[in-house]
């Protein structure tokens, strides 16, 4: 039992260190921001895609919602690359900092994708008012995973 606790001790401060040190170096932050904010991308993109596929019921005042979080995330995901922070622990390749206009438009186009969706939604009355919405914000999310995100079977996570 003693040596359990030790142990635990000594591993939640080892997870604490690695924390500090991320802290204390930029990329890493950045990286960790990112990763947060397409998570939150992902949290409300995911059940708008279910509803619009019919894998979950439709419910237009939950896809207004996320609708609406996700053209305020959104722009976050902007500026979470700043820094030229690919890495192991990240999905994002090399090209987004070597294409960087064509990267940015992209982005600018799923900022622009997200909030007509948003719009679309705020006014529609069932999911066919939405789809053409809905298949502009899928394709903005696949062009920039097509050429700038790593494919799954190359990911670390
Ligand atoms: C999704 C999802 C994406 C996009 C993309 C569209 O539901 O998670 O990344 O749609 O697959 O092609």
């Amino acid at each position: 039992m003693r040596k359990l606790i030790v142990s635990a001790a000594l591993g939640s401060l080892l997870i604490a260190s690695i924390a500090d040190a991320q802290e204390r170096d930029p990329i890493q932050a950045e990286i960790k921001y990112r990763q947060a904010v397409y998570t939150l991308i992902g949290a409300h993109f995911g059940p708008i895609g279910a509803m619009m596929r019919g894998r979950q019921d439709f419910d237009l005042a939950a896809v207004q919602s996320n609708a609406a979080t996700l053209a305020a995330v959104a722009p976050l995901a902007v500026n979470s690359f700043t820094l030229e922070s690919h890495a192991e622990n990240s999905d994002a390749l090399s090209a987004i900092w070597e294409n960087r206009a064509d990267f940015d438009e992209k982005m600018n186009n799923l900022q622009m994708g997200v909030a007509d969706f948003a719009e679309a939604a705020a006014t529609a009355t069932g999911v066919d008012d939405l789809r053409e919405a809905f298949g502009n914000v899928g394709g903005t999310c696949k062009a920039c995973h097509d050429d700038y995100r790593a494919e799954p079977q190359n990911r670390v996570r």
